[in-house]
């Protein structure tokens, strides 16, 4: 059986169990980071130096950076659908998850989420956040045409792609900010939802998290 390493909590750890739990890899999490700790340990570190979560463990495989756990379990276990092995069939979804990881989350997670959940309310930057909530529009805006023709990311069936993306829905639809109308996302994050895997790992209450 694999292993991860890593708290329910965090985002990254989820798009790990969410992807391992779509191509039916058996795996184990133990919890570790926030407040469980136990990620400063030399044995976790000589894991991942960088002292973070996730970190999975495959036979004598270690492995850490949530994107690359992904990209590792769909090329080791992942159908071709997940995991087209043509390069030019799966060069363009690889297009999107990249760009989720370098372009939306830092303005999802680590502005938006950051401030409205991890910052205590005094020290919340409001007029900052209002222009990152605009560019989180900007940026779902600019992604919800690849829904408008197909049930997933850019095909037919469910793609890593999706485990990159779709991980990022349930933070943008639960947290307490202004969206666009976007019925074709919004019917996307409604098809993610119905699936077992998303409701375990991605609809996860985030409220520990919340600084007050
Ligand atoms: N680029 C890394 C980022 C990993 C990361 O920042 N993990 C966070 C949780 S989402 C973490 O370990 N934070 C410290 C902690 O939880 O103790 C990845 O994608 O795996």
């Amino acid at each position: 059986m694999a292993t991860i390493w890593g708290r329910a909590t965090s985002s990254n750890v989820q798009l790990a169990m969410w992807g391992a739990a779509e191509v039916g890899l058996d795996i184990e999490r133990i919890d570790a980071g926030g407040a469980f700790g136990g990620t400063e340990t030399e044995d976790f570190k000589a894991m991942n130096p960088n002292g973070l979560v996730p970190v999975l463990k495959d036979g004598d495989l270690v492995l850490f950076e949530s994107a690359a756990i992904l990209r590792y379990l769909g090329a080791q276990y992942g159908s071709d659908a997940f995991w087209p092995p043509k390069p030019k069939q799966r060069a363009p979804l690889d297009a999107w998850a990249e760009w989720t990881k370098t372009t939306l989350c830092p303005v999802l997670i680590y502005q938006v989420f950051w401030t409205l959940v991890r910052t205590p309310k005094v020290d919340r930057d409001m007029e900052a956040l209002s222009e990152q909530v605009t560019q989180l529009g900007e940026l779902m805006s600019r992604i919800t045409p690849e829904f408008a023709n197909k049930p997933f990311l850019g095909s037919d069936h469910l793609s890593f792609a999706d485990i990159m993306f779709g991980h990022t829905l349930y933070r943008y639809y639960t947290l307490p900010i202004e969206r666009p109308d976007l019925p074709d996302l919004a019917a996307y994050y409604d098809r993610l939802k119905a699936r077992p895997a998303y409701q375990e790992h991605i609809m996860v209450d985030y409220s520990s998290l919340q600084m007050g």
